[in-house]
């Protein structure tokens, strides 16, 4: 960390939570454990009157209720999210922002309706190249006022898996991650899945609005248009053994086998390898991956830890299908986005 949080990033972080990295041990988050990131205020909608209007370029608009919505064909996927911010702390000079460290992220079986078929029904006029989300909540960012509002290109809104999630974990949304409708676009980093979702807008211009144009770009300087922020890259967590520390979180463990339990995860495909340091990343060895890994989800993954006595730092790293793994550093980049570095914790073996 370069200097210290400022009362802003201190504001924010007391509003948005993230994951205690002890639940990585659950394959599916408790819903009040998964963590939350809410830009403007949380909106109070009345499920009765609420609409999700589908419009733009399509032959016939729809507007459906709730009732609707799940009345159609249900899917349930679980999911994992990651903050594209997330790791952002740890990469100085540090963006002003979300202050997050490693776990901005959780796990939920999200349910509900597949997107395309209501694309189909609505019939896509020929012009058409990206499909809005538009959700209730609106406030200033960047000096600007707007909607919370991301795109998608036609051919990634139509991919099976897109979801207009009315559930998470069983239960109706809650408040706070987004009742009574989100988006959910598996493999993405966070800011895609629009919650309290209003409008799906379908329009023939690439949409410049500030959340897609502004934000969750990798600029690498001021004035570097930078490429979009997209899919998760590869990263993997451990729940830190031993005892906890309250104030400083270090941990202390007895010398012996220790059984370290962590998942890995990836936008780009399944994870094929997690490797583990107990020297600070001077050397690895392989841990041992979960039978099965979800589609969408994080993989499991143990390894056994022979601790002797002394400080040590742990980390962890994973490498997907597709060949991405965790650099030592990340590359920088204004906004503080995908840090996937691997996660670093100090333990004092006795
Ligand atoms: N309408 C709306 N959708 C939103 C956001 C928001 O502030 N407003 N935050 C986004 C960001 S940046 C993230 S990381 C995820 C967080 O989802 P969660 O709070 O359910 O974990 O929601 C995304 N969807
Ligand atoms: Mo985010």
């Amino acid at each position: 960390m370069d200097d210290g949080i400022t009362l802003e990033e201190l504001q924010l972080a007391a509003r948005n939570h993230g994951l205690p990295l002890e639940s990585v041990r659950e394959a599916i988050t408790p819903v009040g454990l998964h963590y939350l990131l809410i830009h403007f205020d949380i909106p109070v909608v009345d499920a009765g009157s609420w609409r999700l209007q589908v419009g733009g370029l399509v032959d016939r608009p729809l507007e459906l209720t709730l009732d609707d919505l799940r009345a159609r064909p249900a899917r349930t996927l679980p999911v994992t999210l990651e903050c594209a911010g997330n790791g952002r702390v740890l990469m100085p000079p540090r963006a002003l922002s979300q202050p997050w460290l490693t776990e901005a992220v959780g796990t939920a079986e999200w349910t509900g309706t597949p997107l395309a078929p209501i694309l189909e029904e609505a019939g896509l006029g020929d012009d058409a190249l990206e499909v809005v989300f538009t959700g209730i909540d609106r406030g200033i960012q960047g000096g600007v006022e707007h909607d919370y509002e991301r795109s998608l290109t036609l051919d990634d809104a139509l991919r099976d898996e897109v979801l207009l999630a009315y559930a998470m974990n069983g239960e109706p949304l809650p408040v706070q991650h987004g009742f009574p409708l989100r988006v959910i676009v598996p493999g993405w980093y966070g800011m895609t899945h629009v919650k309290w979702l209003r409008a799906i807008t379908v329009v023939s211009e690439p949409f410049t609005g500030w959340q897609q144009a502004e934000a969750y770009r990798l600029h690498r300087s001021e004035d570097d248009p930078g490429e979009p922020v997209t899919r998760m890259l590869p990263r993997s967590l451990f729940a830190p053994p031993g005892l906890p520390d309250f104030f400083d979180r270090s941990r202390s463990l007895a010398a012996g086998r220790c059984l370290l339990e962590g998942r890995a995860w990836s936008g780009f495909g399944p994870i094929v390898r997690v490797e583990v340091s107990a020297d600070g990343g001077a050397t690895w060895a392989d841990a041992e991956l979960a039978d099965e890994q979800p589609e969408f989800a994080w993989r499991g993954w143990t390894f056994t830890w022979d601790a002797t006595p002394g400080e040590h730092e742990l980390q962890c790293r994973a490498t997907d299908a597709a060949g991405n793994g965790q650099p030592e550093t990340a590359e920088w980049n204004t906004g503080g986005y995908c840090n996937n570095a691997p996660q670093r914790a100090r333990i004092v073996v006795s």
